[in-house]
């Protein structure tokens, strides 16, 4: 990747280099311990496998304020009145981040890039704006897309609902904001397109009809769908599962529940899922069931990787630092014949209270640490443990005779009861999780 060309007009993140890989033994906090580009594993480089995204919204936009009290984060690139200059500074900014990091991909919901503006009009004119510089840099940079998005959940029309709307007028905003960000989507180059339904849901049941909104969803889906192809889209449309926050209950619960919905509105060939590690821990699942619930079902699209709180149950996204946590995901990512069109995208933020500039760079840094060991410990433990072969003996009744009948179908339940009344009590057979645990970290410890 070429050097940071963008410096020039301002350089926002001063005596920062570009990040480097200096080796497990180094101790300088900004170089990449694990994560080495170009090394392989698995029959690719770590590149192609994690395909790292950074996000525009937590990295560039916010600035730390909470609903207690105001944002902390100095962002310089924020300071010009005018909304619009103040964004092509915003861009600057995300490129020579995203270049010094080395990452690959990038990620935005259309108002990151661009404000709203007083029409409909005036925000597609000022979106098709920056989406022509972000072309220019994306050039000039070697930058992918990973996905954009819409925000429709901040504005305050979107209140009740953006699809889901019981007013139709606001059902027409929310379709002019997803054309448009599609439109900006093809314009980059985008792999995947992803809806979060943040206000797809409801507060009380009592004033909803929810059978109709969900309706309403599965339709405009389609229509997003529909006019992606029609100006050229090839990727990935995915849906991010999250069961709450903001609303009280959004319809996208879990990776499961949207299996359902995009089998039961015909969306499952052009859609996939965005698993994000913290919605799953708001589900009251692991992130690597979710990730399994996906890929079982065909639907592992991408993945928005950060981590919850254990200890409460807010959607704090933080970076992802707990190894045993990526080993899970990457053994889910690699079974499931890695990413197509996904990535991994850091939908993450540093804390309130990480107020220097270069707190961005470590905590990237640490994220792509993390997931680069998970990697290799997951490839080694597909490739040389005994893990594999035994889940796969703990079916082994049913690869052939009576078993392998009732898995194609030709028994009924009377004949199963005859066969456990000539078999007898079977015989126990222990699952062997404290031998399966323990291989895992003896893996973690001897991987390289
Ligand atoms: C919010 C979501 C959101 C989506 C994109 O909780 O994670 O950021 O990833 O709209
Ligand atoms: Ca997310
Ligand atoms: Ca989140």
């Amino acid at each position: 990747m070429s050097a940071n060309p963008h410096i020039g007009r301002q350089e926002y993140f001063p005596g920062i280099p570009k990040i480097a890989y200096e080796g497990a033994e180094s101790d300088n906090p900004l170089a990449f311990k694990a994560y080495d580009a170009g090394r392989v594993v698995a029959g690719k480089t770590m590149e192609e496998h994690l395909r790292f995204a950074v996000c525009y919204w937590h990295s560039f936009c916010a600035d730390g304020g909470d609903p207690f009290g105001p944002g902390t984060r100095k962002l310089p690139w924020k300071a010009k009145a005018d909304p619009v200059a103040a964004a092509e500074d915003k861009l600057d900014a995300a490129f020579e981040f995203f270049t010094k990091l080395g990452v690959p991909f990038w990620c935005f919901h259309d108002r990151d890039l661009a404000p709203e503006g007083a029409s409909v009009a005036e925000s597609e004119k000022w979106l098709q704006h920056l989406v022509d510089l972000a072309g220019e840099r994306q050039k000039s940079t070697g930058m992918k897309l990973l996905w954009g998005t819409a925000n429709v959940f901040s504005h305050p029309r979107y209140m009740n609902g953006a699809s889901t709307n019981p007013d139709f007028n606001v059902v027409t905003h929310a379709a002019a904001q997803v054309k448009a960000a599609l439109d900006a989507t093809v314009a980059l180059g985008g792999r995947s397109y992803v809806f979060w339904g943040g206000r797809e849901g409801y507060a009380c049941l009592f004033n909803t009809d929810a059978k109709r909104e969900l309706e309403h969803m599965g339709r405009f889906l389609g229509m997003a769908r529909d006019y992606g192809r029609s100006i050229g889209f090839k990727g990935t449309f995915l849906i991010e599962p999250k069961p709450m926050e903001p609303m009280y209950h959004q319809y996208d619960v879990d990776a499961q529940t949207v299996a359902g919905f995009l089998r039961e509105h015909g969306l499952a060939g052009d859609f996939k899922l965005n698993v994000e590690a913290n919605h799953a821990t708001l589900a009251g699942h692991s992130f690597a069931h979710e990730l399994q619930m996906a890929a079982d079902a065909g639907l592992l699209g991408s993945i928005d990787a950060n981590r919850g709180n254990p200890q409460n149950g807010w959607d704090t996204d933080q970076f992802p630092t707990d190894l045993y946590d990526t080993v899970q995901a990457m053994l889910v990512v690699l079974a499931d014949g890695g990413f197509k069109d996904g990535g991994l995208n850091f939908d993450a933020k540093v804390r309130r209270e990480s107020t220097d500039g270069e707190d961005l760079f470590l905590a990237h840094i640490g994220g792509m640490d993390t997931f680069a060991r998970g990697l290799l410990i997951a490839a080694n433990i597909l490739e040389n443990s005994p893990l594999a072969d035994f889940r796969k003996q703990r079916y082994a009744s049913f690869d052939s005779g009576k078993g392998r009948d009732f898995e194609d179908g030709k028994l009924g339940l009377a004949d199963l009861r005859d066969l456990a009344a000539a078999g007898g009590e079977p015989d126990k057979v222990s699952g062997k999780q404290e031998w399966v645990e323990n291989l895992i970290n003896d893996y973690i410890f001897r991987t390289k």
